[in-house]
């Protein structure tokens, strides 16, 4: 098949995962044409099966705020004709399943190519669900070949929100080789010098994830003598709060800041504890990541979160802001190898049994397949 994607380019569990689905297509065969405003950042190789179409972006005097989501349906229309694309899959509803319906629409006389919503978190429960856009987002809803969400927590908002629920449920994955426990690393020598533990973070630093609660977990998980370092890895609104609550509560020395990253594995990978303490999280990327290298999660217990984690068997998950029950968590981990390792090797277990790449992507080919097969046979009823 020939596959048009498009996701937001920078940091974000939904453009992770478009670009690494688009990866795991052209190794099965297919050819993938990535369509954004930049290089999406986990895209690191383009080659004959993967394909990079830049949306250029005209200014103009007139235009207070360039109209991002015209130019968009206009790349992906003209890719879609000049790669003679199958379908366009796009990844968060808002602008993209907009933009996907009206290149569509542009160009359906020629040939009618089907767009694939998938839905990943926020679209729906924050920016879909505010009243600007939901009557815009449930058209795209409705107006979209096939949907599908990452959890079945959000397949279930979806419906409370939009009264909209034709949503096939395909839950985030990961490749069981790129995400492997690697103890001892040199990195691992450089952030824990004096074999101190390490609880790891890796988020956009938006409110919505609660940065702040690591801090304050860490500095109560050393105000009970637990001998731990926090390491905070990723950008966004946040981070200077997060900085300055670090220096208020006198832990700013054991934590470390080392921004965006390319590969999170070389912190995920030899965290002892990662910490998502998030407010919403519709499945939990960064959770399965950690999950998937022998990493015990302590988080919230909010939105998809306990379909990725099974409490008190491959991590411990608590109350919104309960950060006291999240240091005490924290703790059992530090103060017991033995369990931190039990809970690491159940957890690599059941990521790769439900959520191996294996696993999942045939479920991307399968749904493409389907949703081709019925507008085939929509278009020639209406032919
Ligand atoms: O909804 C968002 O915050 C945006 C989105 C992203 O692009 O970062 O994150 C969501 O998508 C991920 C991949 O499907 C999920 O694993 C995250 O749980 C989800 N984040 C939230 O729901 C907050």
């Amino acid at each position: 098949m020939n596959i048009g994607i498009t996701v937001y380019p920078t940091y974000g569990g939904s453009g992770i995962v478009g670009s690494e689905l688009g990866r795991e297509l052209a190794a099965r065969g297919h050819n993938v044409h990535f369509i954004s405003s930049a290089l999406p950042t986990r895209l690191t190789e383009l080659n004959e099966r993967v394909h990079f179409h830049e949306v250029e972006m005209m200014t103009y005097p007139l235009f207070e705020h360039q109209p991002y989501d015209l130019a968009l349906a206009t790349k992906m229309a003209t890719v879609a004709r000049s790669e003679n694309l199958d379908l366009l899959h796009v990844h968060y509803a808002i602008p993209h399943s907009i933009s996907a319906i009206l290149a569509r629409e542009s160009i359906k006389q020629k040939r009618y190519v089907p767009v694939i919503t998938t839905l990943h978190g926020t679209d729906i429960t924050l920016v879909g669900a505010d009243r600007s856009y939901l009557p815009i987002t449930r058209y795209g809803l409705q107006q979209s070949d096939g949907v599908t969400a990452v959890s079945k927590f959000l397949k279930q908002a979806t419906i409370e929100t939009f009264d909209f629920d034709e949503i096939e449920v395909i839950p985030n994955f990961i490749s069981p080789d790129l995400y492997r426990r690697e103890e001892g690393s040199p990195i691992c020598k450089e952030l824990s010098p004096n074999d101190e533990k390490l609880l790891v973070h890796v988020s956009n630093f938006r409110a919505v994830k609660r940065p702040a609660d690591c801090v304050e977990i860490l500095a109560k998980v050393r105000a009970k003598g637990g001998n731990a370092r926090l390491i905070m890895v990723g950008d966004g609104p946040e981070l200077s709060a997060v900085h300055h609550l670090a220096k208020q509560l006198n832990v700013q020395n054991e934590t470390i800041f080392v921004g965006k990253q390319a590969k999170i594995t070389d912190y995920v990978a030899v965290a002892d504890v990662f910490l998502l303490p998030s407010e919403e999280e519709s499945f939990g990327l960064a959770a399965l990541e950690a999950q998937a290298c022998e990493v015990p999660v302590v988080a919230t217990k909010v939105g998809g979160i306990p379909e990725v984690i099974n409490d008190k068997e491959t991590g411990f998950l608590s109350d919104i802001g309960d950060t006291e029950k999240m240091a005490n968590d924290a703790l059992k981990f530090i103060n017991d190898e033995e369990m931190r390792r039990a809970f690491g090797v159940r957890g690599r277990e059941l990521a790769i049994l439900r959520y191996s790449s294996e696993k999942i992507i045939p479920q991307y080919i399968n749904f493409y397949e389907k949703v081709l097969s019925q507008t085939q046979k929509k278009q020639g009823q209406n032919a």
